[in-house]
């Protein structure tokens, strides 16, 4: 029979850690840019969408904010293949996709970005996916990543075949100010309609939401009551 000393030392020990195991949910809505209104997009296919944010269609990414002019361009089996699911994004998007201009507005590097709600001072991990675009030069690659404008990182680089991705992880910790902050993806370098990929993006708290511990809690008390119970018995 085991002590209830014995039980409150073991509890004590696992409770970090099951802590740890707790999942915590992305922040990121649609960060797989899976969902999308007004189009479809069969494989083999692209297409340019709005963000929520314009006034200019009816078609558009859900979740994510866009730059106005350029939009977003969503590719299903084009120049590479999704990292997760079938659709993934490119920021170097198209000539005034939206403004019915060809090859005479600026061209093309665009942006997206989505605010999320956080606690002051709490840790966030973000983590997404980054690829260049086959037979593309890195001069003309880059998706910079920034929170609340700051810059975390200048991804670039480049991949041989034109049908290629070279997909790669990147994770980075950050801080909550406790209001709506911002992360924000934007095409760089050499604007021409061909860059970087981006795709599974994620940002969940580093460390369990209080509710969590107040259930690990309640149940804690749970085991303990039941314990008291049997030996009394
Ligand atoms: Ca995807
Ligand atoms: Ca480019």
């Amino acid at each position: 029979m085991i002590s209830l000393r014995t039980l409150a030392v073991t509890l004590a020990i696992a409770a970090p850690l099951a802590a740890q195991a707790v999942p915590t949910s992305n922040l990121i809505t649609n960060g797989s840019f899976e969902t999308y209104t007004g189009t479809t997009i069969n494989s083999g296919h692209w297409t340019v969408v709005e963000g929520e944010n314009s006034s200019h269609g009816s078609k558009y990414l859900n979740g994510w904010q866009a730059d106005a002019t350029h939009g977003v361009e969503l590719r299903h089996n084009v120049a590479g293949s999704a990292q997760d699911g079938n659709i993934f994004a490119e920021l170097d998007s198209h000539y005034g996709y939206f403004t019915g201009n060809t090859h005479t507005s600026p061209c093309c590097n665009s942006w997206i970005s989505q605010s999320v709600d956080t606690d002051v001072g709490r840790i966030y991990h973000l983590s997404y996916w980054y690829s260049p675009r086959g037979n593309v030069a890195s001069a003309s690659n880059d998706i910079n990543v920034y929170w609340n404008g700051n810059l975390l990182k200048n991804n670039t680089g480049s991949v041989s075949g034109s049908n290629s991705t070279a997909w790669q992880q990147f994770e980075f910790d950050v801080t909550g100010t406790g209001g709506w902050d911002t992360l924000k993806f934007a095409a760089g370098g050499t604007a021409d309609t061909y860059g970087g990929s981006l795709d599974n993006v994620s940002l969940v708290a580093a460390v369990p939401e209080p509710e969590t511990y107040a259930l690990m809690l309640a149940g804690l008390f749970a085991v303990g009551f039941v314990a008291r119970r049997r030996q009394a018995q």
